[in-house]
């Protein structure tokens, strides 16, 4: 039990974190989106970024690998939960629209998307009821966005496998 314990420490602790996410207005279309510098999945990282003035909207543009999946949440922080109510949709490298949400257990967004081929996909945020994304709405203030990337099945459990392969060795060591 306890093994197993480490192990998925160890596994929790291979997750790289790159950098802190940033904007840099303007960033309001798919082409002046801000370019997110991702690790090696799986990896993880968030920021505190706003729709500001009312009616602004963000694109960030990264790199899928065929068969990652990546997790984004949006939490509204000018009012906790509530304030931006925030739309999120992910485009993928033929700018055609692939996941798309609203609310997820508050008024912030949330997509989970398996990548079909690689390539630079487009994550865009905006304000409710803008579902076009082109910042035809009222909310305005901060929110954070977490992101995470992580490998196909097969790739995550041999990473775990390859933690638990280490764990055994520092055991034996001792
Ligand atoms: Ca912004
Ligand atoms: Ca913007
Ligand atoms: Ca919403």
């Amino acid at each position: 039990m306890r093994k197993l314990l480490l192990a998925s420490m160890l596994a929790g602790l291979s997750v790289a974190s790159q950098a802190i996410i940033f904007e840099f207005e303007s960033n309001n279309t798919a082409g002046t989106a801000n370019l997110i510098t991702r690790g090696a999945s799986p990896w993880a990282d968030v920021g505190q970024l706003s729709l500001n003035p009312a009616g602004d909207n963000d694109y960030f543009m990264f790199t899928l690998f065929a068969g990652e999946t990546l997790t984004a949440i949006t939490t509204p922080m000018q009012t906790q939960f509530f304030d931006p109510d925030t739309m999120m949709h992910l485009l993928d490298p033929g700018l055609v629209e692939v996941a798309f949400n609203d609310d997820a257990n508050s008024l912030g967004s949330a997509i989970r998307y398996t990548a079909l081929t690689s390539g630079t996909y487009y994550l865009g945020i905006t304000g409710f009821n803008d579902r076009n994304f082109v910042g035809n709405h009222t909310e305005f203030g901060d929110y954070v966005l977490t992101m995470s990337i992580v490998p196909e099945p097969a790739t995550m459990i041999a990473l775990g496998a390859g933690a638990a392969a280490l764990v055994a060795r520092r055991r034996r060591r001792a």
